[in-house]
């Protein structure tokens, strides 16, 4: 396990192989194929514009979600994701009751910069990150007015990682697209939301 320190405030940990290649691949496929994907559209600059990842949003019954101005009700989780859910926090020793889920058909497919500090997920949020498929860079930079340079680490298939302390609060992160990946991943985000 890898651990990084984020001056002035926040951490990550690594966990490269929380899962073994072919287990990774296999859950990969299973959900790949049994969860229930959409591509959503949001307000951006006044327009509507489709999101370049298609999501689900799963978890314990009656957990909802906001952001970029949607609200979303859990599907409540069975099978697989939610056995997943149990060996993260077994990994981790942090309790969740949801998961988002975002699926990148390839290496067009992003996610802008944006830091997972919605107010419902509460003061300095422990998120875990669990990444299946193609290994894609994740970058981290600081907010406007904190101090600090760009970070990266890359997110192989079967990879845990836990994002924690004052982090959202002072960077911000992105899946940036890019042109030599091809191929699809997954990557699950397990978070605990009050209700
Ligand atoms: O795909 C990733 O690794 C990042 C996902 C993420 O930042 C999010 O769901 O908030
Ligand atoms: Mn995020």
């Amino acid at each position: 396990m890898e651990s990084i320190e984020f001056a002035p405030a926040g951490w990550i940990r690594l966990w490269p192989a929380f899962l073994q290649p072919d287990e990774a691949q296999r859950v990969f496929h299973q959900l790949a194929s049994s969860l229930q994907w959409e591509q959503h559209a949001i307000r951006m600059f006044g327009r509507l514009i489709n999101q370049p990842r298609l999501t689900a949003f799963y978890g314990e019954s009656g957990v909802s979600y906001q952001y970029s101005g949607l609200q979303f009700s859990a599907i409540e989780w069975s099978g697989p994701i939610k056995q997943l859910a149990k060996q993260v926090t077994e990994l981790t020793q942090q309790p969740f009751n949801s998961v988002l889920c975002n699926f990148y058909r390839d290496g067009q497919d992003s996610m802008g910069w944006h830091a997972d500090d919605e107010p419902e997920l509460g003061v300095n949020p422990v998120i875990a990150s669990v990444s299946l498929g193609a290994c894609r860079r994740f970058d981290f930079k600081p907010k406007e007015g904190v101090v600090g340079s760009k970070q990266s680490v890359w997110l192989a298939s079967g990879s845990c990682l836990l994002m924690g302390g004052d982090l959202q609060h002072n960077w911000l992160h992105q899946i940036p697209k890019t042109k030599r990946i091809n191929e699809p991943r997954i990557n699950l985000t397990f978070r605990w939301i009050p209700n």
